[in-house]
C-alpha cells in the first residue's frame, strides 16, 4: 500500500488484459451492474460502488502460497449499511468471504451456540434463536430482508487480484451512464505488488532450493484511468492507509494532487475504527469517535458516510 506515481505501474491500464487474465464472468456482471445503475439512476437514486476487503496475490500458478493482507472488509460492509440508510443503491464489490453487510454483526459468533431445537422427536421440530446470543437479531434480519427485497444491494464477489481489477473497470464503465449520481468508495486494501503470470513458477516453490527471493511488479493504479477515462463525471473517494501517522496527511494530499479526484479518507492501521480524516482539495475534516460514542456502539462509518453524502450532494449541484 505504498505510494507510486502512475508511471511506475508495471502494466499500463490500457493493457490490463495482457497482464491480468480476464475473468470469464466479467461481461455478464458488467451488464448486471449497468442495468442496476440505469434502473436506480432513472428512479432518481444515487448509486455507490463500494470496494471492500483485501486481495491475495499468488506466488505459484498452481497456488500453494500467496501474499495476503490484513483487511477484514468491515469498513466496506458497515459503510454499505449506512449508504443504504441514506437512500443510495449499493454495488458491493467485495472479496469472497470478507465481511458482508448485516451478517458482519455476527461474524465473531458461533451460530450453533445461539440455536436450540425443540421438540426434537419428529420432523416438525423448530429451531429457535437465543436473542441474547445474537444481539438485535430481529431488527437486523428485518432490515436485511427489506434491503434484499428492495433490490437496492447488488453484491459482486472477487477472489483474485485480476478479478478485482477487471471488475472495477467494468463497474466504472457500467456506472458512467449516470454521471455525477455515481460515487466510488474505494475501501478495499488492494495489493500494490504482484508476480506476472509469465514470471510465475507453475509448481510449488521448493524449500529445498534454499531461501526465497521474489521480485514483484507494481500493480497498475486504477485510480488514474478511473478518474480520467472510465467515470470522469463521478464522485470518487479513495482511502489511504498508513502505519506511521506522521506521514498520513502528506500522503493523502499527494494522492489527491496526483489523481485529482474528490476526496481521500486517510486512516492509520491501529486507530482506523475511531479516527479518520476526510481530505479534499479545499478542506480537511477530522472524524473521531468519543468515549461516549464507543459506549453507544456508534461506528465511525456512520460519520464517514454522512460527511461524504453531503459532499456528494454539493458536488452534484455544482453540475
Ligand atoms: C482502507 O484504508 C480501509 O479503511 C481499511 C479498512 C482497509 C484500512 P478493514 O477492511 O480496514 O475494515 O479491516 N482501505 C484502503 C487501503 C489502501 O490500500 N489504500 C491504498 C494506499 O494506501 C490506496 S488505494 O496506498
Amino acid at each position: 500500500m505504498a505510494d507510486a506515481k502512475p508511471q511506475d505501474s508495471g502494466a499500463a491500464e490500457g493493457n490490463l488484459a495482457e497482464e491480468f487474465a480476464v475473468p470469464s464472468q466479467v461481461e455478464e456482471v458488467k451488464s448486471r451492474m449497468a442495468e442496476f445503475a440505469e434502473r436506480h439512476g432513472a428512479a432518481g437514486r444515487r448509486v455507490v460502488l463500494i470496494t471492500s476487503g483485501g486481495t491475495k496475490v499468488p506466488l505459484e500458478s498452481r497456488t500453494v502460497r500467496f501474499l495476503d493482507n490484513f483487511s477484514s472488509g468491515r469498513r466496506g460492509a458497515s459503510s454499505a449499511e449506512y449508504f443504504l440508510d441514506s437512500g443510495y443503491a449499493v454495488i458491493f464489490l467485495h472479496r469472497h468471504r470478507s465481511l458482508y453487510p448485516y451478517t458482519r454483526l455476527y461474524s465473531g459468533i458461533n451460530l450453533l451456540d445461539a440455536l436450540t431445537v425443540e421438540p426434537a422427536e419428529d420432523r416438525s421440530a423448530r429451531v429457535s434463536v437465543d436473542q441474547s446470543a445474537l444481539p438485535n437479531i430481529a431488527a437486523t434480519l428485518k432490515r436485511y430482508q427489506a434491503v434484499k427485497s428492495s433490490g437496492l444491494l447488488l453484491p459482486v464477489e472477487f477472489s483474485t487480484l485480476s478479478e478485482y481489477l477487471h471488475l472495477l473497470k467494468a463497474a466504472a464503465q457500467a456506472l458512467s451512464s449516470i454521471g455525477s449520481k455515481a460515487m466510488f468508495y474505494l475501501a478495499a486494501a488492494v495489493s500494490d505488488f504482484y508476480i506476472p503470470a509469465s514470471e510465475m513458477p507453475e509448481h510449488k516453490i521448493q524449500s529445498s532450493n534454499g531461501p526465497l527471493q521474489i521480485s514483484m511488479k507494481m500493480v497498475p493504479k486504477m485510480l488514474s484511468p478511473l478518474v480520467r477515462d472510465w467515470a470522469p463525471g463521478a464522485f470518487i473517494i479513495s482511502f489511504k492507509l498508513e502505519t506511521d501517522s506522521s506521514i498520513l496527511l502528506e500522503r493523502a494530499r499527494r494522492a489527491l494532487d496526483t489523481y485529482r479526484h474528490q476526496a481521500v479518507v486517510a486512516n492509520v492501521l491501529d486507530t482506523r475504527r475511531g479516527y479518520v480524516v476526510v481530505v479534499t482539495c479545499h478542506a480537511q475534516h477530522e472524524l473521531q469517535l468519543s468515549d461516549e460514542d464507543a459506549l453507544n456502539n456508534v461506528e465511525i462509518e456512520e460519520r464517514i458516510v454522512s460527511n461524504l453524502e453531503a459532499a456528494h450532494r454539493a458536488f452534484m449541484l455544482q453540475g
